[in-house]
């Protein structure tokens, strides 16, 4: 399996609670290099078209109000397998299905303060990364 990149954002329930640190020590644990990364607070518009695909599910409102609630750390993974190992490291959505173990059985505090998301596809991924980052921004 080829080295790949995956985008990745610490949650405001996680920077909150100053676990940055923390969940990035997992991430790295896992075998994921973190090649780029910034801390900053969505805008209402970034998180609406970020989670444009959940436009119409109930809790999309919700949602973007948490995702705009406070900091948030945006990042680009490497290695191998990326997109699939982060979301083993990161678990289930919802914390109370998550494997031991994981980021979200570990740290989440709800299905929707589940303190990470990670791209679930290598074509979303480089949507996702270009969304945040400039490739000069990214240094492997
Ligand atoms: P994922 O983050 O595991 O890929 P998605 O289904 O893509 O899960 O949902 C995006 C985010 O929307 C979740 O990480 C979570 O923050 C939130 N979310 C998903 N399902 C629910 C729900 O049933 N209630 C509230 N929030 C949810
Ligand atoms: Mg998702």
């Amino acid at each position: 399996m080829a080295v790949q990149r995956t985008f990745s954002i610490i949650k405001p329930d996680a920077t909150r609670r100053n676990l940055t640190g923390k969940v990035n020590a997992m991430l790295e644990a896992g075998g994921l290099r973190i090649v780029a990364q910034k801390r900053i607070h969505m805008t209402q518009a970034q998180a609406a078209s970020f989670y444009g695909v959940h436009k119409e599910r109930p809790f999309f409102k919700s949602l973007c109000d948490f995702m705009t609630s406070g900091p948030v750390v945006v990042q680009v993974l490497e290695g191998e397998n990326a997109v699939a190992r982060n979301r083993e490291i990161m678990g289930a959505t919802n914390p109370a299905n998550a494997e031991p173990g994981t980021i979200r059985k570990e740290v989440a505090e709800s299905i929707e303060a589940n303190s990470v998301h990670g791209s679930d596809s290598p074509e979303n991924a480089a949507i996702e990364i270009a969304y945040f980052f400039a490739g000069s921004e990214i240094v492997g």
